[in-house]
């Protein structure tokens, strides 16, 4: 009788304890609620309330779920009323901080390419570590090997500097990679974009930046890489300025897609956020002396690109006698190609598919064109000119 009391008694005070837990609970699950549900349905854009109501409620679920089964361990005595009452709160505060990190950024939670990075970085981190760690092993055997002091102090002079380069050299390439491959602007793999797809905004909103990067090129580099397999091409031995100058020689396939590839990877660069300044130095005076002035070389080139019937690009090329010119291609074509009436080095590209602009201008590619002046970014430029 005695124990049966004091069991009732326990049962009691638990409810107690599980109701008082569950006040709390309930109100901080409403705000982690929200926390998860506003960035997500930001994150995928779809505006509007519905998106993010849809999520806050798939959690509410998941959260209820999580609750119930916290409560039946804690009242089988198989956990404490803090743990059991708490843990699903737990696990979606970290969660909810992560994708209003991400929402804050950008969009990148579903972007593979972000992943891919994230994790490319991981393992040359690691490849990095281990190979520093091989270095400075190897070092000490040999230095320990080795029985007299002068033998030792030599050793310490040349290994010391051939350390000091291997390290730098660890630390410094990867960080050059992209810059070394960059003697033709581009290899066969799409780069990071150099900035957020938010960054170019209000010129270039954030949706067209994110389908045309992660849709539209990145089919182009895949498709690229298709071709160039079907084709035989040894990409490790062969540089895409290479393919392009001999363009003729290959597929249409191969032709959309290396100019594809090749036109974006370009176009990205020729960006950058901020207010664009004006061009200066020894690029300033050609422009002045090829054009006549600034302005009439941007009317100039917003004309090539304004007329382009259908798809295209507008360019800026160095010609082969070292002249400034201003033309367009079609479609993915470039003045790279051995097929393009326009031919030179390019120097400046405008993308003026519909894909670049449509969401925001629609049918107004001028409009387009004159606030893309914003965003050039003239240093690059200045360094394919030199
Ligand atoms: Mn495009």
């Amino acid at each position: 009788m005695m124990a049966r009391d004091n069991t009732e008694k326990y049962q009691s005070l638990q409810l107690h304890e599980i109701e008082w837990h569950r006040k709390f609970t309930l109100s901080v699950a409403c705000l982690v609620l929200f926390l998860i549900g506003a960035p997500l349905g930001s994150i995928i854009r779809k505006g509007g309330l519905g998106t993010p109501l849809v999520f806050a409620i798939i959690f509410f679920v998941i959260f209820h779920l999580f609750n119930t089964f916290g409560e039946k361990f804690v009242k089988s005595g198989q956990t404490n009323a803090i743990l059991g009452m708490w843990l699903s709160t737990f696990i979606l505060i970290p969660i909810g901080a992560f994708l209003i990190f991400k929402a804050m950024r950008d969009s990148q939670l579903f972007n593979q390419e972000f992943y891919y990075r994230t994790f490319k970085r991981v393992r040359e981190f690691i490849a990095n570590f281990r190979e520093n760690q091989s270095i400075t092993l190897e070092r000490t055997n040999q230095f320990n090997r080795m029985k007299t002091p002068n033998s030792r102090r030599s050793f310490i002079k040349t290994t010391g500097k051939a350390g000091l380069m291997a390290g730098i050299g660890l630390t410094v390439l990867p960080k050059f990679g992209f810059a070394s491959s960059n003697n033709s602007i581009t290899n066969f793999v799409q780069q990071p974009l150099p900035y957020n797809y938010n960054a170019l905004e209000p010129f270039i909103d954030a949706m067209t930046m994110e389908i045309h990067y992660s849709k539209h090129a990145a089919t182009y580099a895949k498709n690229l890489n298709d071709a160039c397999v079907a084709e035989k091409v040894d990409i490790n031995n062969q540089s895409l300025d290479n393919i392009l100058r001999k363009i003729s020689a290959y597929s249409p396939k191969m032709r959309n897609n290396a100019g594809g590839h090749y036109n974006h990877e370009l176009f990205w660069q020729c960006m950058k956020p901020g207010t664009a300044t004006k061009p200066s130095g020894k690029l300033a005076a050609a422009i002045d002396s090829s054009f006549g002035s600034f302005d009439a070389f941007k009317t100039q080139f917003t004309d090539a690109g304004k007329n382009r019937f259908g798809s295209g690009w507008a360019w800026l090329v160095l010609s082969a006698d070292n002249k400034l010119v201003i033309g367009s291609t079609p479609n993915q074509d470039n003045p790279l190609m051995d097929t393009s009436e326009l031919k030179g080095k390019p120097l400046l590209g405008l993308d003026v598919w519909e894909h670049a602009y449509y969401l925001k201008y629609q049918n107004k590619r001028p409009d387009y064109i004159n606030n893309w002046w914003n965003l050039v970014n003239w240093d690059f430029v200045a360094t394919q000119f030199n």
